[in-house]
């Protein structure tokens, strides 16, 4: 491909970061472009990625590189069961642009820094926290001891970065220049990292205390400097609908400090808390956040084997089923409070009592209303019970580098499933698994219950949108993905109260440019009508005659976009 050598220098100091998986990357890529920007260094992130297949995936990263000419792209590859995304991702890019360095970063990159280096894609690998030694990449400091190349692979002779209490540059900044398109911008979920690292050393997680001091020199967790959380607040607040958290240590003390410089009263929260949480925390949120949701993992739904697990030094601390139904009491004070229990089954130490257990306390927590959230025991891998399943009379689907690179380079489209730990008597398995499918169907059709609405001619509705933004297509899905002939169309988009967004552009027929994250055309303006017509509340009967004599709908279509939109909960009942 040829470029113009004026456009290569003006372009080649910029650096892309992008997530390897598909859906959100960590706001760790966000932490560093911030830092990046502030340094003088012009850092762009790609945070949702939306691609499915091969083909998307190379069409989408050479729109990205021919509008970024970036001379660095930085991948996160945090989480283990995108390595082979992550490598595929790089090749890609060497493929489109041979000059493109190519640096991975995040957990897993960290533990698997040496065999990601054998890669011919992968130029370094970023260890640990990567907001200095990324800047020194971008500025040619190739000696910083945080940055891991392919040759020489000598061990770094110097102190690794680590940050901690101190570390207090690291905040949210430049967030107008750092996305590529608003849908991305307005796609972010509002993660913000009170402290790093963790205290714990639970036997099936691969970021624990131990690991994090043995692969990056991190020896405990810490809380960030007040200040700097106050930061992230300040410039994510009027950009976003919601604040997610997940750390530990933080109190409500702590988190009221940085929340003192903006209004949160129309935000929704989400918390997810490794234990008991502290007494205060539920009251806090509730007061600061218009809606809250907090997720309590208690490990496991078995009492017996979560104490037991406990007792050993295998899981973090935990609730027993008493404290557990306190706080549940404690919680429900808040009416403005959701709280989903989560564990995770198929630990070890099960057996025909505990598994037991489990169902009874899924059911009543049920009973009570909450969420659950159940998944089986996966591998992840360095973790004590992937890498001596035998010492728990189990075995492990995945071990090495290798082992997990071919699990996932094998993966068909569309197959989330990871390598898992089972056990090695079968009459054990077949009951885990048994007991597993059980609860899940149980979750599954009470959630199903839940969310189910039918709507019937008479249910009377009326339009839930609580934000709807006007943009030019362009900028909304990004120039680098938008056709010139209908870049200054016109998109509505939607958001409800849930965070479901909706984007609509009428004027753009499906002939002339095609997205799959759009509604376009006379879909669009059909979807809009509908939600005209429930301005005010109205019998779904009542709109559909109204669509038919103004918009010329027929009442199947009406009907059809109806269900879609209390679906999303664009539109609610009216009781
Ligand atoms: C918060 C969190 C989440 C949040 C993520 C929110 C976010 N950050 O955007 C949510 C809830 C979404 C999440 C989900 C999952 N998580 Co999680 N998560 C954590 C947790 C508690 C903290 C991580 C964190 O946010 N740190 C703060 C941010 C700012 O740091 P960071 O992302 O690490 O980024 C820094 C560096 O890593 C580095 N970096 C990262 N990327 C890049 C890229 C480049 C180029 C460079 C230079 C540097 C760099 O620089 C960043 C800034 O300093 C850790 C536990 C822990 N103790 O660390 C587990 C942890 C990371 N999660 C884990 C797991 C397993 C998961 C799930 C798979 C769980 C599941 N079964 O569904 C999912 C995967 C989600 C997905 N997208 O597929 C494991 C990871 C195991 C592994 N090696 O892969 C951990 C270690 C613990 C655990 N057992 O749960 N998680
Ligand atoms: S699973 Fe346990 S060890 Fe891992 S991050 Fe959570 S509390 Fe820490």
């Amino acid at each position: 491909m040829k470029r113009s050598s004026q456009t290569a220098s003006l372009k080649r100091h910029s650096v892309l970061l992008l997530g390897a998986g598909t859906g959100e990357a960590t706001c760790g890529i966000l932490y560093v472009a911030s830092y990046l920007r502030r340094h003088g260094v012009e850092a762009y992130v790609r945070l949702n990625d939306f691609d499915e297949t091969a083909e998307e995936m190379a069409r989408t990263l050479a729109q990205l590189i021919k509008r970024v000419r970036p001379r660095i792209v930085g991948i996160s590859l945090k989480w283990f069961h995108h390595v082979a995304r992550a490598i595929e991702m790089a090749t890609v890019l060497k493929q489109i642009d041979p000059e493109i360095e190519i640096a991975f970063g995040g957990n897993s990159a960290t533990s698997w820094a040496t065999p990601l280096l054998t890669f011919d894609c992968v130029d370094y690998v970023i260890s640990g926290d990567g907001e200095e030694p990324m800047l020194a990449l971008c500025t040619g400091n190739l000696s910083h001891p945080n940055i891991l190349t392919r040759a020489p692979l000598t061990a770094p002779t110097k102190t690794p970065y680590v940050q901690g209490t101190k570390s207090e540059d690291i905040y949210y900044s430049h967030f107008n220049d750092i996305f590529l398109s608003q849908l991305d911008a307005h796609s972010f979920s509002g993660w913000v990292a009170p402290g790093k690292g963790c205290s714990e050393n639970c036997l099936y997680c691969s970021g624990t205390r131990g690991l994090q001091k043995a692969i990056f020199g991190r020896a405990k967790p810490f809380l960030r400097p007040v200040a700097s959380v106050q930061k992230d607040h300040a410039e994510i607040a009027g950009r976003t609908w919601q604040m997610r958290y997940d750390f530990a240590g933080s109190t409500a003390a702590f988190l009221e400090q940085t929340w003192s410089q903006v209004d949160l009263s129309k935000h929704s929260a989400t918390y997810f808390l490794w234990g008991v949480p502290p007494k205060e925390l539920a009251a806090t949120l509730s007061k600061t956040f218009e809606r809250v949701y907090m997720v309590l993992d208690i490990g496991c739904f078995s009492q017996q084997q979560r104490l037991e697990q406990m007792q050993r030094g295998l899981l973090k601390p935990c609730p027993t089923n008493a404290e557990l139904f306190d706080v549940i009491e404690a919680c429900e004070k808040h009416s403005n409070l959701q709280l989903e229990i989560s564990g995770i089954a198929g630990l070890p130490f099960a057996n025909h009592l505990t598994l037991g257990q489990e169902k009874k306390l899924v059911k009543q927590l049920l009973k009570a209303g909450k969420s659950i959230g159940y998944q089986r025991l996966e591998a992840q891998p360095g973790s004590l019970v992937t890498e001596h399943p035998e010492r728990f009379e189990m075995k492990s689907e995945a071990q090495t580098f290798e082992q997990f690179l071919s699990f996932f380079q094998e993966r068909a489209l569309g197959d989330v499933g990871v390598p898992m730990v089972r056990y090695l008597n079968e009459k054990t398995e077949n009951a885990v698994q048994e007991t597993s499918d059980e609860i899940d169907e149980l979750v599954w059709n009470t959630a199903a219950q839940k969310s189910h609405f039918g709507v019937h001619e008479n249910s009377q509705l009326v339009n839930a949108c609580v934000a709807r933004e006007e943009f030019e297509l362009g900028q909304w899905l990004g120039s680098h993905r938008v056709s010139p002939k209908v870049s200054h169309e016109g998109v509505t988009v939607l958001r409800s109260i849930n965070g479901n967004g909706l984007s609509c552009a009428p004027s753009v027929p499906v002939s002339e440019f095609e997205d799959a994250l759009l509604q376009q055309g006379h879909a669009a303006s059909q979807v809009l009508s509908v939600l005209q017509a429930f301005e005010r509340a109205l019998p779904v009967k009542t709109a559909i005659a109204a669509l038919r004599k103004s918009k010329k709908m027929n009442a199947e279509t009406s009907n059809e976009i109806i269900e879609y939109l209390v679906q999303g909960a664009f539109l609610k009942a009216v009781t």
